[in-house]
């Protein structure tokens, strides 16, 4: 059972022995002389009782589990490095919560620890940090709109006279929708340009993605998951709590102080591509409300705004500080949270989407599997993988293909897809080595056929995804996306062809 932690694990001894008890397990399954030292350092810290001194400490072990963590191929580390380093960072968080003397830097600086955790080695088997963690951001949020607070009434006296008219319309447009409306963004969240993919449909033979209203369990498995063939699924996202209940400001209400790895550039491929650590509100801030510029008069009062959640941001964190500045000179640069599992890392928020039972299906014999017993189920359940995409206007995925089977998932805004059969991968151009599951033809590229003459008349599928529907999406089929509008999808990848 795991165990629950709060921010007294230093001067809780139940919770500290917890803690120890699990760290000496860990150490010992590391390679020996490493794993020696890694629990030296990690004792050496707990036995002060100073936070301050025990922060000086942890960070050395800290440090050293972090380099482990960096060396190598990502997934061939050993998973009991990822364990420490949970080890070393809770007990981080804790004392910088304990030490630090300015109360909205320890609550955000501890919050970073545990998001940093979270991002770089999953969920915590092992303890539960749910209560630390909406402590944190409760702490972080009240203490933010405090320092707001004084601000704004001092505007209100000076205003006072025009602010019942100026009020309304600024309201109307930051109400993003009630539970009735569509999932459209009001326009000052899609101020970018929308890129234009120039699909040129002369140069493709392009087809449409068929339909079906919620398929039956064995409907979907006959025509779509046994066929391979994409369909768009419609009526089932529609009915998940997300679809109706998620806004921007209800992500920021969520999710606004955590931090997040967020990809910058024009795509994965563009050179000038990096990716960076900044918290939730300062992405959102900068980057999804991109009207905000100086160059736009009309998102002004936003724009305000931005500027205020910016500057407490680059006191967040060590790593998010010269970010958020960086991305502040950088507001028209495209940034997209992409492939992240953000849902194991924010599990308030998972609680608003729905596995969609159709992921039961397995490359084998997966009608046998669905008349087994709920016992034997639960084992035979494929490990279903969720990914968070969520960004402005124009983010784009270039061609690229996954092994798994993927359900995409729209919740708001609306994507368009290319898709095209594995069987033409030869005439894609696949890159080399590690990338090549990507294709080099840059479809934002202008004269793309000319360049990449092999998949001119190519059979393609062109389909907008739109919010409240889903695209099964089959293994190894080559896509390309591009968001029309501010966008959120989610994609279940599950079951893995070789
Ligand atoms: O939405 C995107 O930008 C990419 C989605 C994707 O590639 C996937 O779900 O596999």
């Amino acid at each position: 059972m795991k165990r629950r932690l709060t921010l007294e694990i230093l001067t809780n001894d139940d919770q500290l022995h917890s803690v120890r008890e699990y760290a000496e397990i860990v150490g010992k399954e590391l390679p020996h002389e490493e794993g020696a030292l890694w629990l030296d350092l990690f004792r050496r810290s707990i036995v002060i009782t100073d936070p301050k001194q025990i922060l000086i400490s942890i960070r050395y072990a800290q440090r050293y589990v972090w380099e482990r963590l960096h060396e190598g191929i990502w997934h061939q580390v050993l998973p009991h490095w990822r364990y420490a380093y949970h080890c070393t960072n809770i007990i981080s968080a804790a004392a910088i919560f304990c030490s630090c003397q300015d109360a909205l830097k320890k609550s955000r600086q501890a919050l970073f620890e545990i998001d940093l955790a979270l991002i770089m080695s999953g969920p915590f088997e092992q303890f539960n940090v749910d209560s630390i963690v909406s402590e944190l951001v409760k702490d972080i949020q009240i203490r933010q709109q405090q320092s707001i607070l004084p601000s704004i009434h001092k505007k209100h006296e000076k205003h006072e006279k025009h602010e019942k008219y100026e009020q309304r319309p600024t309201k109307r447009q930051r109400t993003t929708k009630n539970e009735n409306d569509d999932c459209t963004m009001p326009s000052q969240f899609s101020t970018l340009p929308a890129l234009k993919i120039e699909l040129d449909r002369g140069d493709l033979a392009v087809s449409n993605v068929k339909r079906l209203n919620r398929p039956s369990m064995s409907v979907f498995k006959r025509q779509v998951f046994d066929t391979r063939c994409p369909h768009i699924i419609e009526d089932v996202v529609n009915h998940w709590p997300a679809y109706k209940r998620w806004n921007i400001d209800y992500l920021l209400k969520v999710a606004g102080p955590r931090t997040v790895p967020v990809e910058i550039g024009r795509n994965y491929m563009s050179k000038e591509w990096t990716q960076q650590l900044m918290t939730f509100d300062a992405f959102v801030n900068t980057y999804v409300r991109c009207g905000s510029s100086s160059s736009s008069s009309s998102s002004s009062s936003s724009n305000n705004n931005n500027n205020n959640n910016n500057n407490n941001n680059t006191t967040t964190t060590t790593t998010s500080s010269s970010n958020a500045n960086s991305a502040s000179n950088t507001s028209q640069q495209i940034a997209y949270l992409a492939q992240h599992e953000l849902f194991d890392q924010i599990t308030e928020l998972s609680r608003d989407i729905v596995e969609p039972d159709y992921c039961i299906f397995t490359n084998n014999d997966s009608a046998s599997k669905m008349s087994t017993t709920i016992q034997d189920d639960a084992q035979l359940l494929p490990n279903v993988q969720r990914n968070s995409w969520f960004g402005p206007r124009s983010t784009v995925s270039p061609l690229h293909y996954d092994k798994y089977h993927n359900l995409f998932c729209q919740i708001f805004g609306s994507k368009t897809i290319l898709l095209i059969h594995p069987k033409y991968s030869p005439s894609l151009y696949p890159n080399d080595g590690v990338q090549c599951n990507t294709s080099q033809v840059d479809l934002q590229c202008e004269g793309w056929v000319e360049r990449w003459p092999n998949i001119k008349n190519i059979p393609c599928k062109i389909v907008t995804v739109r919010s409240g529907e889903m695209l099964y999406i089959p293994p190894k089929w080559w896509h390309f996306c591009v968001a029309e509008e501010t966008s959120f999808s989610v994609s279940y990848w599950w079951s893995a062809v070789a």
